[in-house]
C-alpha cells in the first residue's frame, strides 16, 4: 500500500519535510480554509497540490471534501449544495487528485469521551466510555427519552456518575465529544463557540424525521447525482464508515455493518462509488468481524485507515496497537489484493512530548509515527514472505 499521512495544511506544526524523512510518500488533506459547502476551485487545488510537490511529495486522497449536512437530511438548498460539490469533484479531477474520501454521518463524525486515556506505561490514547457518553447525552443533552437506548448495565454506571460528577468533569466531556473531535473535521462546531451545547441541539434538531431509510435514500441521491462527474474524471469516492458504527444520540447512521456496506455498494453499482476501509471504526463495533469484512470488500475498497480498536465487556473501546494481529490480517489482504491502494495510520498514542504539542485530537507525532513505522514493517515482512 502507499503509504500516506494526514496532514493539515500550512498551519499543520508537523510539516512536509518532516514526513519525508519519516519515509511517507503521499499527503492525505483537505482545503481547509474553504467554507463547507463552497466550491473548490482549480486555482486553489492546485496551489495545494503544487505545494506539496514542491516537498517532493504527491496529494494522494482528499480527506474530507465534506457534505454539507443539508445534503444530508434534505434540506432546500441541497441541489444548490450538490452541484457545488460536483463542481469542486471536477476540478480535483482536472488536477489529478482522484481519490476523495467524506462521510454520511449526520452532526458527530467521530465519538470519544477521553482524548488522554492513560495506557500505563507513560502514553496515553482516545477512549470511549459508554457511561461517560450515556451521561453527555441524559444529562448535559438532555435527549428526550435518551435513557431508554441504554442497556440496564450502562444505566447503572450511568447512575454511579450521576451521583460523582463535577461541572469540570461535564465541561470535559462536552469538549471531547462536540468541541474538540468535531471542528477540524467537518466545521460544525468551532473551539470559540460559547454555547456549543445548543448549537448541538440546533443541529441535532435538523434530523427530526429523518430515520435510516430517508437517510439511505438521500445517499443515494447524492450519489447518483455525482457519479457522472466522477466516471468523467476518473475520480473515486469512499465513505468513511461511522465511528462508532452504532446508532447514538437518537441519530441515523448507515454505514456501520456488512449489510449498510452491502446496500450503499448497490444502491449505486459504479466502482467510483467505494469504501474507506477504516479498520478503527468498524472494529469499534462488536458485531463486525473486521477481517472478514476487508476480505469482502477488498475490490471496492479506494483507501485504507490503519488502526484498529478492542471492545471491552461493557461495550466501551479504545484504540489497539497497530501490531494487533486482527491489523496484521487487514494488511495482508490489502497488501495481496490492492498493493498501491493508498493507506494511513491515525488514532495513535500521545507520546514522548506529544500531549505538549496541541495537536489535533487523535493526530499526534510520534504516536503516529511510531504506528507507520509498525505498518511499514509488516508490509515489509509480508512482501519478503512472498518474494521467498
Ligand atoms: C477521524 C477521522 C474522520 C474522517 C472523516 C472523513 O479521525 O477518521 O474524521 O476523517 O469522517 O470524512
Amino acid at each position: 500500500m502507499e503509504k500516506t499521512w494526514r496532514w493539515f495544511g500550512p498551519n499543520d506544526k508537523i510539516t512536509l519535510d518532516m514526513l519525508r524523512q519519516i519515509g511517507v510518500e503521499g499527503i492525505v488533506t483537505s482545503l481547509h480554509h474553504i467554507h463547507n459547502g463552497d466550491v473548490w476551485t482549480y486555482d486553489e487545488v492546485m496551489k495545494m497540490k503544487n505545494f506539496i510537490e514542491s516537498h517532493g511529495l504527491r496529494w494522494s486522497v482528499v480527506e474530507s471534501l465534506p457534505v454539507s449536512e443539508s445534503i444530508k437530511y434534505g434540506g432546500p438548498d441541497r441541489d444548490r449544495l450538490i452541484a457545488n460539490y460536483k463542481e469542486s469533484l471536477a476540478n480535483l479531477g482536472k488536477a489529478g487528485v482522484k481519490t476523495v474520501c467524506y462521510n454520511f454521518m449526520p452532526v458527530l463524525d467521530w465519538a470519544r469521551t477521553d482524548l488522554e486515556y492513560p495506557n500505563g506505561d507513560g502514553t496515553s490514547n482516545l477512549y470511549f466510555n459508554r457511561a461517560e457518553f450515556a451521561y453527555f447525552d441524559c444529562y448535559i443533552l438532555k435527549r428526550e427519552g435518551a435513557e431508554a437506548d441504554y442497556d440496564e448495565a450502562t444505566l447503572a454506571r450511568l447512575e454511579e456518575l450521576r451521583r460523582t460528577m463535577t461541572p469540570e468533569g461535564e465541561k470535559r466531556l462536552v469538549d471531547n465529544i462536540i468541541v474538540k473531535t468535531q471542528g477540524f473535521v467537518n466545521g460544525n462546531i468551532s473551539e470559540d463557540d460559547m454555547s456549543p451545547v445548543d448549537t448541538f441541539r440546533e443541529l441535532l434538531n435538523l434530523y427530526d424525521g429523518i430515520d435510516r431509510d430517508a437517510l439511505r435514500r438521500n445517499m443515494q441521491y447524492f450519489l447518483e447525482a455525482i457519479m457522472p462527474v466522477c466516471r468523467e474524471y476518473d475520480v473515486n469516492m469512499c465513505v468513511h464508515p461511522d465511528d462508532p458504527p452504532l446508532q447514538i444520540l437518537g441519530l441515523p447512521r448507515i454505514v456501520t455493518c456488512d449489510e449498510d456496506i452491502e446496500w450503499f455498494l448497490n444502491a449505486v453499482p459504479d466502482p467510483h462509488n467505494g469504501l474507506t476501509f477504516c479498520a478503527g471504526s468498524l472494529s469499534a463495533g462488536a458485531h463486525n468481524d473486521v477481517t472478514a469484512l476487508a476480505r469482502k470488500y477488498a475490490d471496492r475498497t479506494h483507501f485504507v485507515h490503519a488502526r484498529i480498536c478492542r471492545v471491552l465487556p461493557d461495550g466501551d473501546f479504545k484504540e489497539s496497537t497497530h501490531l494487533d494481529p486482527r491489523l496484521i490480517d487487514v494488511i495482508r489482504t490489502f497488501e495481496t489484493r490492492r498493493p498501491g491502494v493508498p493507506m494511513r495510520v491515525d488514532h495513535a498514542p500521545l507520546m514522548l512530548g506529544d500531549e505538549k504539542m496541541g495537536y489535533n485530537a487523535g493526530y499526534s507525532f510520534h504516536g503516529r509515527m511510531l504506528a507507520l513505522g509498525q505498518v511499514d514493517g509488516i508490509m515489509a515482512a509480508l512482501k519478503a514472505e512472498k518474494s521467498n
